[in-house]
């Protein structure tokens, strides 16, 4: 080894037992220097006649979580990675695997050249690969179904959910479950305990279970896995695995692997886990900042959006006092609470005792005093700023000192919200998805006076309730609405040139999104925002509204729809749409798809350049994230601001300034320089 080589992997005895031990913080990941240091490792404990098996653990807090992602698509470094495991395989003494904490993709497949598994029981074990549009390019979709089967196999590698320990056991993936504090000891008898009965590569037991469980998996997950290309590249190298030699079946998940890697799904999915992680990182934040202390909380207004963040709380145990003006809508809202706890207990998500549990420590009151005691409140009442500022005002008479105020408004300005207190430091936005309690993202708006502790605690306790939490500036809607704003407006101008709502839809949905933007304000309602008079009609929409068009809701929006909600076509809708067609004097075009993603997608990363350049989000990939958890922007094309850059800058701005847009200084400069974000 290079004397710049970091030690990562060390060696111990215990007797005629060699223990290699890998230590490379955090996850234990397969950089270059661990694949070199087990190598270096294993080759001296096979040399070594006084060691008659040997034990693969790992310190810290981890077994091996797999590859060391952020060297894909790096020059190569380092021993290759299958040689180091194929020599691992190929030990003539007994190679037991002590696993604890996750063993993940590289790491399971690891785990699976040795020839024993003991794991404590609060282990994890999966490939989850496919999450990062790849598969276990290391033997481990030709190794599982010689463990596991191949309905295990198929299952594990195309969902990538792993396994606790104890179910692992049952597949007989872990041999033996260890002590929770006792892994090292018993590994070491356990492996012990095999040296007469010697090595048992993987690679010669047979593949075993019914093929059949391939062509399920599809059926069953094709809404699911629409799009991508890794789930169907794992379940093809499984099924390679049931019909080639061991050999010819690595060459062929290589060969996937390959494909995979240096694909754009693979690409996009790599970032989003780097910008997942990232987003919870604050620009500028001292770097003593400590976190305040959050046990309480109080959330203002009980409709659908106040319930389902109450909810969010509720299942961390933490207690939650809501607040409603009247006696009805609080009962209605604390049932609805309760029938979608019940509603999952029944899919058997909760136990009922823990609904039970769950219930009793979320308080109703009609009083805004009873929030007193509360560390953080949210505010989740309609959109008003009058309304809004009044509820701060009186917070601010009634928060203990140090409490979060936080509104979870959707577009307004926290600037002038947090006027209304005598504490604008406290005040802030935490702008949840609807529904609230199933969304995962989290907007935290960071308003001019807010103080870098209670930023760093919203975002702190986002992810403690299981959210994807992105610092957001102030401006109009933030970074997800405002970016939806110039894709709703070019849409309806489509319409007027000629395209239906099922077409621009259409093209949407094929994009890789959800729904499109017409299924969209059906879904949320086409009046949310109408000005509500039905003589005033000057758009499309206004005429819709007007007709009580509001959407699924009426069954009339966009589309029709019947009892069940299937929408059609809308023949009112087209003849509306003509008309106003007729009135502007505009002819009638056909308009290609490539048109339709020109219009409403260039402008999004257009509106994503200007955020990025005044500030309002940290960094392009932060763009990404809320687009991905909190609009459905398919996560195999990165989201918009990774996907501009697969699809070329320049061809971007080309064609927005084809159709007449003006272009961000930010996007032009990305464009002359031919990069992405
Ligand atoms: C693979 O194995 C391919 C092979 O089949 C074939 C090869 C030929 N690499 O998530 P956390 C970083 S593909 C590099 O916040 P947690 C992460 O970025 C891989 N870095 O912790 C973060 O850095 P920072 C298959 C990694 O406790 C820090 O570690 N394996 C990797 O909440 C802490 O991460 C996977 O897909 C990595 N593999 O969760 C597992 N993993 O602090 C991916 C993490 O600078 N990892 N980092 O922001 C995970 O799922 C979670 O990280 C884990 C820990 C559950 C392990």
């Amino acid at each position: 080894m290079s004397e710049e080589t970091p030690v990562s992997v060390t060696m111990e005895k215990d007797g005629d037992v060699a223990v290699i031990i890998v230590n490379n913080p955090p996850v234990n990941a397969l950089s270059w220097h661990v694949r070199q240091g087990l190598e270096d490792h294993f080759a001296a404990a096979i040399a070594d006649d006084s060691v008659k098996a040997i034990v693969l653990r790992c310190a810290g807090a981890t077994f091996i979580a797999g590859a060391d992602i952020s060297e894909f698509g790096k020059p190569p470094r380092g021993p290759d990675f299958n040689a180091v495991l194929n020599s691992i395989e190929a030990a003539p003494k007994p190679v037991v695997a002590a696993i604890h904490g996750t063993a993940l993709g590289g790491g399971l497949e690891t785990a699976l050249v040795c020839h024993y598994r003991v794991a404590v029981p609060s282990a994890k074990l999966g490939v989850p690969e496919v999450k990062l549009g790849l598969l276990p390019g290391a033997g481990g979709t030709q190794r599982l179904p010689r463990v596991v089967g191949v309905e295990a196999a198929a299952t594990m590698t195309s969902t990538g959910d792993p396994l606790p320990a104890t179910k692992a056991k049952e597949i007989g993936l872990v041999d033996e479950l260890a002590g929770e504090d006792s892994l090292a000891a018993d590994a070491i008898a356990f492996a012990r305990a095999k040296i007469a009965a010697g090595p048992r590569p993987t690679r010669e037991r047979p593949v075993f279970g019914d093929v059949a469980v391939i062509e399920q998996l599809k059926t069953a997950n094709a809404k699911r896995w629409r799009g991508f290309e890794a789930p169907y590249a794992n379940l093809a190298c499984v099924e390679a695995a049931t019909r080639l030699p061991f050999d010819e079946g690595l060459a062929f998940e290589r060969e996937q692997f390959m494909k995979l890697m240096f694909g754009s799904q693979s690409a996009a999915q790599r970032h989003i886990f780097f910008a997942e992680r990232q987003a919870a990182k604050i620009d500028g934040l001292p770097k003593d900042t400590q976190l305040r202390d959050i046990k309480k909380v109080g959330v203002i207004g009980a409709g659908t959006m106040g319930g389902g963040i109450s909810m969010n709380f509720l299942q961390k145990g933490i207690p939650v006092t809501i607040v409603e003006m009247q006696q009805d809508a609080l009962d209605r809202g604390i049932g609805v609470i309760r029938k979608n706890y019940d509603a999952s207990a029944a899919k058997g998500r909760f136990k009922p005792e823990q609904v039970d549990q769950m219930m009793g420590i979320l308080t109703p009151t009609l009083s805004l005093d009873d929030l007193a005691d509360c560390d953080l409140i949210i505010e989740a009442v309609y959109e008003d700023m009058d309304v809004k500022k009044d509820i701060f005002g009186k917070l601010d008479a009634i928060a203990k000192p140090g409490a979060i105020l936080a509104s979870n408004t959707s577009y307004l300005d926290v600037d002038e919200i947090a006027t209304a207190t005598s504490r604008p430091g406290d005040v802030l936005g935490m702008h949840f998805f609807s529904p609230a309690n199933v969304m995962k993202l989290l907007e935290v708006v960071r308003g001019e006076k807010t103080a870098p502790d209670a930023l760093a605690t919203a975002m702190a306790i986002g992810k403690k309730i299981g959210k994807v939490a992105v610092v957001a500036g102030v401006c109009d809607g933030f970074i997800g609405n405002r970016m939806l704003k110039p894709r709703q407006v070019e849409a309806m101008n489509l319409l007027m040139e000629g395209a239906t709502p099922a077409q621009v839809d259409k093209v949407h949905v094929d994009f890789g999104m959800p729904m499109g933007p017409f299924q969209m304000s059906d879904l949320a309602g086409v009046d949310i925002g109408w000005h509500r008079d039905p003589n005033r009609i000057e758009t499309i929409r206004d005429a819709l509204c007007a007709e009580g068009r509001w959407g699924q809701k009426k069954q009339a929006g966009f589309y029709d729809y019947d009892d069940k909600r299937t929408p059609s076509e809308s023949a009112r809708v087209a003849e509306i749409i003509e008309q106003f067609r007729a009135k502007a004097g505009v002819e009638k075009r056909a308009i290609s798809d490539q048109e339709i993603i020109e219009r409403t997608l260039y402008p999004m990363v257009n509106e994503g350049a200007l955020i990025l350049s005044e500030g309002k989000a940290q960094r392009a990939s932060d763009i990404d994230v809320v687009w991905i958890y909190g609009y459905g922007w398919p996560v195999y094309r990165g989201g918009p601001m990774f996907w501009a850059g697969l699809e070329g800058t320049d061809k971007i701005v080309a064609a927005l300034e084809q159709h007449g847009f003006t272009v961000a200084p930010l996007l032009k400069e990305k464009a002359e320089a031919k990069t992405g974000f």
